[in-house]
């Protein structure tokens, strides 16, 4: 099995915590989606993709991870897979996955626009977003050790990934001070093997 694309994606590296909390071995095919190959895999040029061991190939982080779900079977699944509690997780990581796509934005916007067309309050809009998101899970955590049902799901593991992706591409936000519940499911899941062996590019 072949994950493509980077750990610095964050939607590519919640994927891989995720094969790594199942126990599936894969190879991590580093390439960005900057590289032709990409296209390849999807034609609109985005990781990650999950080329399994008979050639089929899934797209998008939330369907892969649909598919190891599915796979893992309902005792095992990160996500529940039917009923209320299922919605609470995806609520959840919509929150989670949502604070990535917007920090994402952010960076493109400042990436591909000439400096002098950089548009502040846009960029400040989608800052605000994904800050606001974060904080919202850091409400949702509280004091607990676990965002949704009382156990590890898929929320927990792409609400760190989201935690530590926004808190690496945006110090300024200084999410440590305002999402200290976040800051500390994040680093308590930073030690575990899942996470060890899917590890954020300094
Ligand atoms: N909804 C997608 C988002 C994937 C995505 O936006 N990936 C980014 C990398 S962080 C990408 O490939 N961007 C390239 C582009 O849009 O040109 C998912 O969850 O997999």
């Amino acid at each position: 099995m072949k994950l493509i694309g980077r750990y610095l994606s964050p939607f590519v590296r919640r994927t891989a915590v995720t094969l790594n909390a199942y126990g599936i071995p894969f190879e991590n095919v580093q390439i960005g989606s900057d590289d032709p190959k990409v296209m390849e895999t999807n034609p609109v040029g985005r990781v990650p993709a999950l080329v399994l061991d008979d050639g089929e190939t899934l797209i998008d982080s939330n369907a892969i991870i649909d598919h190891l779900d599915h796979e893992a079977g309902p005792e095992k699944s990160l996500t529940p897979l039917s009923g209320k509690e299922r919605r609470e997780v995806l609520r959840t990581v919509a929150i989670a996955v949502g604070a990535c796509e917007k920090t994402v934005a952010a960076a493109y916007e400042q990436r591909f626009r000439p400096k002098e067309l950089v548009h502040r309050p846009w960029l400040d809009r989608l800052l605000g977003q994904a800050e606001s998101g974060l904080k919202a899970l850091d409400k949702q955590l509280g004091s607990n050790d676990w965002l949704c049902l009382g156990r590890m799901t898929q929320a927990d593991i792409s609400a760190a990934v989201a935690f530590q992706f926004v808190n690496m591409a945006r110090p300024k936000l200084e999410l440590e001070k305002s999402c200290p519940n976040l800051a500390r499911l994040s680093a308590k899941l930073a030690e575990t093997e899942a996470f060890k062996a899917a590890p954020l590019p300094s």
